[in-house]
């Protein structure tokens, strides 16, 4: 019997995993084990033999028993510790970077522009990039004769054959939203209107599409003193230092009078420098709304009249981040961009990834 305890209880101490020990379990105390069989021979024996045998076979099972569930423990812990050397994970290394992006240049300045006019009562109006030709062209007083309208200037959507109703067109600038908010919500108005504009032209300094910010403000007692107080205004919370204006005659057909507005500035080794100086940069188009315009936005010009003026943001934001030329907003990658200065570019990277 002793012999019997030394060989399990070594075969337990010796398994090597959880299956092995279930085979030496069945072998030893299972229904046909070597154990239990002992145990059925006790019905053979005297009582005196039974009286010492039973208690020892007895005695003997529980020890087996008690050993093989110790070992199953044991292999339990030495799998679980195998795991955990493994899978250790060091939760004190700091976090990954995140890639950062950032907005688009023209997108930050749309957004700067509304902020500025936002603190002056200007409410953002938008509208469709697709318009008609009466709202692009005959509310604004371009009769069918003008050369904006020409085709190299204008981008027309197709017709169906057959359907001789006048093309729609790519607007050509942001004032169809401005003729549409008039219909709207009437006067008194103040809105601007940031957007994307088409034009069929492409050299370095247009490409076919751009972007444009149109203000309009109508009330009763508008004039142009308004107009260039507005300005001096704007101009100088965007480029942060007082910026003056210079208005020069000029000729719109949606407004009368018109002025083109330069700020002023000075060039230092081949770029310009806004808000110092004695040169002059023209930066925008403005004037006094036609009447024929505020009546074309069922506005009474002998009731009300408004102020108008369009400039382009690409311009400006070229003219704030030193970027100078227009191509590297549409043909070119974050290289490029980062290039010109904007910090928040430059950190996409993963720690000791691999990228950067
Ligand atoms: C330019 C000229 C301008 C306007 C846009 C406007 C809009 C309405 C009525 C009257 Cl609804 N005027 N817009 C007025 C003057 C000039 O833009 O050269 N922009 C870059």
């Amino acid at each position: 019997m002793d012999d019997l305890r030394d060989k399990y209880i070594d075969l337990i101490a010796n398994a090597g995993d959880e299956a092995s020990l279930e085979d030496l379990r069945v072998q030893a105390v299972g229904k046909k084990g070597e154990i239990s069989l002992k145990m059925r021979e006790l019905g053979k024996m005297t009582p005196e033999e039974r009286q010492i045998m039973g208690p020892k076979l007895n005695a003997l099972k529980d020890e087996i028993n008690t050993a093989l569930s110790a070992k199953k423990e044991a292999l339990a812990d030495a799998a679980l510790n195998e795991r955990l050397k493994a899978e250790w994970l060091d939760v004190t290394l700091p976090a990954r970077d995140a890639r950062v992006g950032t907005i688009h240049p023209v997108s930050q300045v749309i957004e700067e522009v509304t902020t500025i006019f936002a603190d002056m009562g200007f409410s953002v109006a938008e509208g469709p990039q697709i318009d008609t030709d009466f709202y692009n062209f005959d509310a604004l007083n371009i009769p069918g004769h003008h050369p904006a309208r020409a085709e190299m200037d204008t981008f027309y959507m197709h017709r169906a054959e057959g359907d001789n109703r006048p093309p729609h067109v790519l607007r050509t600038h942001t004032s169809p939203v401005q003729i549409r908010s008039m219909e709207e919500h009437g006067a008194p108005l103040r809105i601007i209107c940031p957007g994307r504009v088409y034009r069929a032209d492409y050299d370095q300094t247009h490409t076919p599409m751009f972007h444009q910010v149109e203000g309009l403000a109508i009330d009763k007692n508008i004039s142009m003193a308004n107009l260039k107080w507005v300005l001096e205004e704007f101009f100088s919370a965007y480029f942060g230092t007082t910026v003056k204006t210079r208005f020069r005659a000029s000729h719109f057909p949606f407004t009368e009078p018109s002025a083109e507005v330069d700020i002023q500035c000075q060039w230092k080794d081949g770029s310009v420098v806004v808000g110092e100086g004695d040169d002059w940069l023209e930066v925008l188009g403005s004037g006094m709304v036609h009447p024929k315009v505020l009546a074309a936005g069922g506005i009474d010009p002998d009731e009300w009249q408004g102020f108008a003026f369009g400039m382009g943001i690409d311009r400006i934001a070229m003219l704030k981040y030193g970027i100078p030329d227009l191509r590297a907003f549409f043909d070119s990658d974050l290289r490029w961009l980062r290039h010109y200065g904007f910090a928040s570019l430059d950190v996409p990277t993963i720690r000791g990834g691999l990228s950067r």
